[in-house]
């Protein structure tokens, strides 16, 4: 009997409060320590953030942001569109289907609204009897095609336009992972990984991953290393993802883009003004979806040069930079891509 009490005894103190608070912070320390530093960041994970090499914002890859533009700022309707095509679509949304939205919503009030005073039984004690009226029944066949007709004629012109593209000037391949986005730029030996910034207090950030700063960009949209476009430049986009479906969306371009494991999808931009702007993944694709922005800086052709020397890679024609570091990278993220058939189908289950 003693022999059981015991047993109960140290069974009891195995489930007390104080023995569970003990084991709790494990698995948040297990996520801490698997979670994969931010490569490229050149940060060292021995050093406190006060030791890490000073960011100097307003450089090419840490341009301050415009308060508006190409971020969310609250404003009803679509963000400020800086694509051809995203002008384009733009245009067509606010000044016609919206126009015409309006239209037909107050001329079906109208109708009710006359219906329902003129015909009350008040007014009207002796319904008519009339049960067809060719004429009406034309226009109200005829009329609803002919909106449709006009809805359809921009709308299969705007996809066209979207769907053929100019010849591309720069191509990125664009990969999701859960979760974090990397890219790589083929013609130039550029390849990194781009994570969200954390907040300076977020309890899982580790002490080699530098906190957001508002010239970063807003919460949840700021990264550590930014994509770096030239302006005025026709940029081909390779989305492709490399575990489960993601999306590559960025609202002030017009793109959305799904990430498909397997497959190459494409899509483009040309912005012709030079600035950072934010899109996010789009695809519900884990538990970390929401925490795996994008974000793309727009430059003039020398700053992207000066980007693309700064990352070890080398503008076309010219000698590749003569430092091994970058080859090393560009090699990961080819293998990364290589997609491995049955972890594609229990993440394609997944989604
Ligand atoms: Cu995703």
């Amino acid at each position: 009997m003693r022999l059981i009490g015991w047993a109960i005894a140290l069974a009891a103190a195995g489930l007390t409060p104080a023995a569970a608070g003990a084991q709790a912070p494990a698995p948040s320390q297990t996520a801490a320590t698997t979670a994969t530093p931010p490569a490229g960041t050149a940060q060292d994970a021995t050093k406190p953030d006060a030791a890490q090499p000073a960011i100097v914002y307003g450089s090419v890859g840490h341009a301050i942001p415009t308060p508006g533009i190409g971020e969310p700022d609250g404003r009803k309707g679509l963000q400020y569109q800086v694509t051809p095509i995203g002008e384009e679509a733009a245009a067509f949304h606010n000044n016609w289907l919206l126009t015409l939205c309006a239209i037909i919503s107050v001329f079906v009030l109208a109708l009710l609204l006359f219906a329902i005073i003129r015909f009350r039984r008040g007014a009207n004690p002796t319904p008519s009897r009339n049960s067809h009226n060719t004429l009406i029944e034309v226009v109200w066949t005829l009329v609803p095609v002919l909106i449709l007709v006009s809805i359809a004629i921009p709308s299969i012109r705007l996809l066209r336009h979207q769907y053929t593209p100019p010849r591309a000037d720069l191509t990125v391949k664009v990969t999701g992972h859960q979760w974090y986005w990397s890219y790589e730029l083929p013609d130039y030996g550029v390849s990194f990984d781009s994570y969200m910034l954390k907040e300076a207090n977020d309890p899982t950030r580790q002490a080699n991953q530098r906190a957001r700063d508002p010239r970063d960009g807003p919460p949840l949209l700021a990264v550590d290393n930014r994509l770096v476009i030239p302006a005025g430049k026709v940029v081909k986009f390779i989305v492709t993802a490399d575990d489960v479906i993601h999306s590559f969306a960025m609202p002030a371009f017009w793109i959305k883009q799904d990430a498909n494991p397997g497959q190459l999808h494409e899509t483009w931009a040309k912005v012709d003004r030079p600035g950072v702007y934010f899109g996010q993944c789009s695809e519900l694709c884990g538990a970390r979806h929401g925490f795996m922005p994008i974000a793309i800086e727009v430059v003039p052709q020398a700053q992207f040069a000066e980007w693309v020397g700064k990352n070890g890679g080398h503008m076309p024609g010219a000698q590749p930079a003569a430092a091994a570091a970058p080859t090393a990278e560009t090699a990961a993220p080819a293998a990364n891509a290589t997609p491995e058939p049955a972890t594609n189908q229990a993440a394609t289950a997944q989604n």
